[in-house]
Order: structure tokens, then C-alpha cells, then sequence
């Protein structure tokens, strides 16, 4: 299993401009990133929102890099998006999903078939030409920068560990520091897109 927190600390040393859609991993992403405006923290949409917001951003700004931070809940509640990314074939799209085998968000329910489903194999069977799956922190530090180096969409599954939440949703805390309607307009300053 591997930490997110410890990935993402390594995916930042090859971020490059790449912009980020940082998913249910923001919390960990928001004390890493040294490029606030080039990432879309999008909070808690519908699950399956932050693939499909970032294939949005993929086919809008093909000319930069789009990197999404998906969860296993969110991908298995919106599947079609592997068939879709796959279709539109984004060469500027890097799809990485953090599976932690349960809804954390959520008081850690367990997700369906949890253990056995490979999502490597669902990405390339919906037609991405490029997945790749890591279960320890050494083999995807050895092989995140040539990954990134890829033409997309690539898919890469990770095995992480859950970090369960049972506060309930008033009582919690908030990680962010901006609306996700603020992120974005920073985001479209920082492209200099009109808002
Ligand atoms: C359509 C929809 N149903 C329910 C929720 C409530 N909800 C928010 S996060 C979450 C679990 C997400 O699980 P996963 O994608 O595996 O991410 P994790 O919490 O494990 O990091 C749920 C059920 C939601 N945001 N959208
Ligand atoms: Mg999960």
C-alpha cells in the first residue's frame, strides 16, 4: 500500500506546469503543491466529477498537461468516463487513481469487490493505450517521470492506503482554503483566460 501524501511529495518533483485536478487527495495536495494556481480543487462534487472536469480541461487546454487525482468510488459511480476518455484520446491527459478499497470520505464503507477489481485492466480494455498499476511506493517512484513522459491518456492505478473519516460531515474541519469557484478563477488568471 502506499501513501498518498508520500506519492504526491514525489509526483511534485515532475509536475512540471502541469495542471492538477487534485481529487480526494486535495487535503494532502493543498501543503504540496507549489503551484496553487495551476490546480482545480473541485471539493466534493458528484462522485465522478473530478474525472470528467478534468478531461474537460484536457480537451480545452490541449496544450497543457492535465493530471487528475481520481478515487476508485468516484471511477466505479462513473465508468463510462474510462470508454470516453479513451475515445477522445487527450494525449495531454494523465488519469491516476488512488484506490484505497473503501469510500473514506465517508466513514470507510466497503467499496465492491474492492480487492480484486483491476482497474488497469479496465482502463486498457475501454481503450486507453497506456495503464499502469503500483501497489509500493519504490516502483512508482522509479517510474513516475517516464510515465508522465508518455503520450495520453495513461491510466495508473495505485493501491493506498485508506485514511477513514468518521467525523461527521458538520463537525469537519475544512483543508480548503479557497471556494472552488475562487480556485478556478485563479486557474483562468493564471492562463490568462478572460473569466
Ligand atoms: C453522487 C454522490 N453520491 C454520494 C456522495 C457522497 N460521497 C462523497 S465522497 C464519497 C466516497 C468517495 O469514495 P472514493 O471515491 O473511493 O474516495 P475516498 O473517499 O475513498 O478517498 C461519497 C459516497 C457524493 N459526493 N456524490
Ligand atoms: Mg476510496
Amino acid at each position: 500500500m502506499i501513501n498518498t501524501a508520500e506519492m504526491l511529495k514525489i509526483f511534485q518533483q515532475y509536475r512540471g506546469d502541469a495542471l492538477v485536478v487534485p481529487g480526494r487527495g486535495g487535503r494532502h495536495w493543498i501543503n504540496i503543491s507549489t503551484k496553487p494556481n495551476r490546480d482545480a480543487p473541485l471539493g466534493d462534487p458528484s462522485m465522478g466529477g473530478h474525472a470528467s472536469f478534468a478531461l474537460g480541461l484536457a480537451l480545452a487546454r490541449s496544450n497543457e498537461k492535465v493530471v487528475v487525482f481520481d478515487s476508485e468510488g468516484d471511477l466505479l459511480m462513473s465508468l463510462g468516463m474510462l470508454a470516453t476518455v479513451a475515445e477522445q484520446r487527450p494525449k495531454n491527459f494523465y488519469h491516476f487513481l488512488l484506490d484505497n478499497e473503501c469510500y473514506a470520505t465517508t466513514g470507510g464503507q466497503p467499496v465492491p469487490n474492492a480487492q480484486n477489481v483491476r482497474y488497469d485492466a479496465l482502463a486498457r480494455g475501454a481503450g486507453y493505450p497506456s495503464a499502469h498499476a503500483f501497489d509500493n511506493i519504490e516502483s512508482f517512484a522509479i517510474n513516475v517521470e517516464r510515465i508522465l513522459a508518455e503520450p495520453g491518456p495513461v491510466f495508473v492505478a495505485l493501491k493506498v492506503t485508506p485514511e477513514v473519516n468518521n467525523t461527521p460531515i458538520g463537525q469537519r474541519k475544512k483543508w480548503q482554503t479557497r471556494k472552488p469557484v475562487e480556485a478556478l478563477r485563479d486557474m483562468q488568471k493564471e492562463l490568462g483566460i478572460a473569466g
